[in-house]
């Protein structure tokens, strides 16, 4: 029987999602669902894991003509590979109506040599990717929707559904360890992948964020095109004892968001990716869909909070499948804190 919340008995994902399926907390294509994708993620791991023997490190595309992605990034090798993999794996598995990605401009419906499904799927295939050539954690961040009553042949639009639409929502993250970290709007819980037999294990059940925090993290080399609110927050962070929070904070920045959203998850702390200058004509850096949203899920299941600086994230009404926000996300307490500076300046403006 499933073990109280921390406890791991030797439980794989497969027993877990067929246990929160007995508990009726997630349906049986929802369960299979998760289990082609976790597959795929098995898959891009390898692939991640073999580094420059792989042969598949740099980026996409021809020499001196680097292959551009929709976001204006310059596609890594793995980015195309992880997508690829994806977009395979979930074809022919019968629960999806669609899919969109990162890498792709627009969303696809399952091709129609397939059984469609009732659910979207929305991914980055591999997060962090300018990190892979150093050899630093990435990740595949992923979110599920339910495909709108009717709709059997899924445009962009339909995919524009709220945060707090999603079904489910992880990430697999490929470092040290290689953990999928899963909700399914009961709990927020890892899985570290077992390379002898191959299978994901149930390390941590019930994921919890400690209310109160002392590490953030932020690229602060965007310091002074931050907006002012920011500025404040992070001056007053860095003031430590000799300033009004009254206790020091540590720093960490990984620039990979899966990375940096798992340490907090397991330690705390608060990450943020605020609007700047750089980026502010954008809405953001970060991406609604398949960044922010399916981040959010995960921290406010396991009892953090998730923020623009100005609202709860997933509410937010999505207007583009790449839509970019700014993002404040973690420990409860430092993100109410972060939102506090944000509103005060907007009452005083
Ligand atoms: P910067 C990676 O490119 C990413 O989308 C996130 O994973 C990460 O948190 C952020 O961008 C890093 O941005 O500006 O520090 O390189």
């Amino acid at each position: 029987t499933p073990g109280p919340a921390g406890s791991t008995t030797s439980c794989s994902l497969t027993r877990f999602l067929i246990e929160e399926q007995r508990a009726g907390r997630v349906g049986p294509d929802l369960r299979l669902l998760i289990e082609v994708v976790a597959r795929a993620c098995k898959s891009i791991s390898i692939a991640v894991g073999k580094g420059a023997l792989g042969g598949v490190l740099g980026d996409a595309g021809t020499p001196g003509a680097a292959s551009v992605n929709i976001q204006g990034e310059a596609q890594k090798k793995l980015d195309v590979i992880a997508n690829d993999v994806l977009l395979e794996a979930n074809a022919w598995g019968g629960h999806l109506a669609g899919l969109a990605s990162e890498e792709m401009d627009h969303s696809m419906p399952i091709p129609d040599v397939y059984p469609r499904g009732n659910y979207l799927l929305l991914f980055d295939p591999l997060d962090g990717s300018s990190n892979i050539d150093v050899n630093i954690s990435v990740g595949t961040i992923f979110s599920v929707l339910r495909c709108p009553e009717g709709v059997t042949t899924p445009g962009d639009e339909h995919f524009l559904q709220p945060g707090t639409a999603q079904v489910a929502a992880g990430y697999c993250t490929y470092g040290p360890n290689t953990t999928l970290v899963l909700t399914v709007g009961h709990g927020t819980h890892a899985f570290t992948l077992d390379r002898e037999i191959g299978s994901f294990m149930l390390t941590t059940r019930g994921m919890r964020i400690p209310e109160e925090t002392r590490e953030f993290a932020v690229n602060m080399s965007n310091q002074r095109h931050w907006q002012p609110p920011m500025q404040a927050y992070i001056a007053d962070l860095l003031a430590g004892t000799t300033g009004p929070r009254g206790k020091d904070f540590n720093m960490r920045w990984v620039a990979s968001m899966v990375a940096d959203v798992h340490r907090i998850l397991t330690r705390g702390g608060i990450f943020s990716y605020p609007l700047d200058a750089k980026c502010e004509a954008k809405g953001g850096k970060l991406r609604l869909m398949y960044e922010a949203n399916p981040m959010s899920f995960l921290v406010e299941q396991a009892g953090g909070a998730a923020s623009t600086g100005r609202a709860r994230m997933m509410e937010v009404q999505p207007s583009g499948l790449h839509q970019r926000v700014p993002v404040f996300l973690g420990s409860r307490a430092e993100v109410e804190a972060a939102v506090g500076y944000h509103l005060e300046h907007d009452r005083a403006a």
